[in-house]
């Protein structure tokens, strides 16, 4: 464990036998690093970002759970995000965090679970895997997300592929239910889609790096794509005026396709595998 000297904030580093890394901060269990074999970052982390409660560290990958954006009784993406999770297990490529909900927790979300992240690098790969049990009587429902953001060279020359011909829902049109018609999705504008039923693979690309990012999910249906564009990014205290240029948020999401029913005593897991492709 180490501790990040300007907040105080714990975190665990992850080496791959090759040289790949990663890092996992306890709040939130929260990755805010993944760099290759050559040491290039490939997720974005905002330079305001607040890495303490009550904030989630803009950037990274938080995670979303028991709840995505407004899919739920809760306030958005749920409190998981903005936790402390304890290390359960740990080795020089992999780490396991788990958080069970506090008192103050179960006001808000009367059921009782145990929620496990597990991060695990690879060759220029990044492994994410949540598992969720349910450890009280009665059944209930979650909505879930990778909230994860990705490093772009610009964003002119950023693109999300996978999603062609697939059903999504605007959330900058309450919600409306629309088809992407497009072979990728760019970005010209602000975008918060919450693609829905979508295939496993998906990639976002940036034609600056000639690189993709592949994104392989297990678990999750849905894929929300995301960028604040301008206007969002002046309302966000933690985030530059001109950082939208620089990322994009590809989310593997439980969240438009409905809610998982975990019944008691039942475990629900999804993943995320991240891996690189040059163009
Ligand atoms: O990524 C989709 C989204 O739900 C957007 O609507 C936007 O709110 C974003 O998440 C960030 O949410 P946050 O609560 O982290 O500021």
């Amino acid at each position: 464990l180490t501790t990040d000297q300007s907040s105080g904030q714990k975190y665990v580093v992850l080496k791959s036998a090759e040289g790949t890394t990663a890092e996992i901060f306890l709040h939130g269990a929260h990755v805010t690093s993944w760099k290759t074999v050559s040491g290039e970052e490939v997720l974005f982390v905002s330079k305001q970002a607040v890495y303490k409660p009550p904030k989630a560290i803009r950037g990274g990958i938080p995670v979303c759970f028991p709840q995505f954006g407004g899919f739920g009784p809760l306030s958005q993406h749920g409190f998981a995000r903005n936790s402390e999770f304890a290390v359960t297990d740990s080795a020089a490529d992999s780490v396991t965090l788990s958080l069970t909900p506090s008192k103050d927790q179960l006001q808000l979300f009367p059921h009782p679970f145990e929620l496990k992240v597990k991060v695990d690098v690879g060759n220029d790969v990044l492994e994410q895997t949540l598992t969720a049990t349910n450890t009280g009587s009665k059944a209930f429902e979650l909505t879930a997300a990778l909230h994860t953001y990705f490093s772009i060279s610009s964003i002119d020359k950023a693109r999300v592929d996978g999603l062609s011909g697939v059903d999504y829902l605007d959330s900058l049109q309450d919600k409306r239910r629309l088809t992407e018609n497009g072979a990728s999705v760019r970005f010209g504008g602000e975008v918060d889609r919450i693609y829905l039923a979508t295939p496993s693979r998906l990639e976002v690309v940036d034609e600056g790096r000639g690189r993709a990012v592949v994104v392989e999910k297990q678990g999750f249906p849905d894929a929300v794509v995301w960028n604040p564009w301008v206007d969002k990014a002046a309302g966000m205290g933690d985030f530059g005026d001109d950082e939208y240029k620089e990322m994009v948020c590809l989310e593997p999401a439980v969240a438009g396709s409905g809610p998982v029913t975990l019944q008691p005593g039942a475990t629900w897991t999804a993943k995320q595998t991240l891996s690189l492709r040059q163009l």
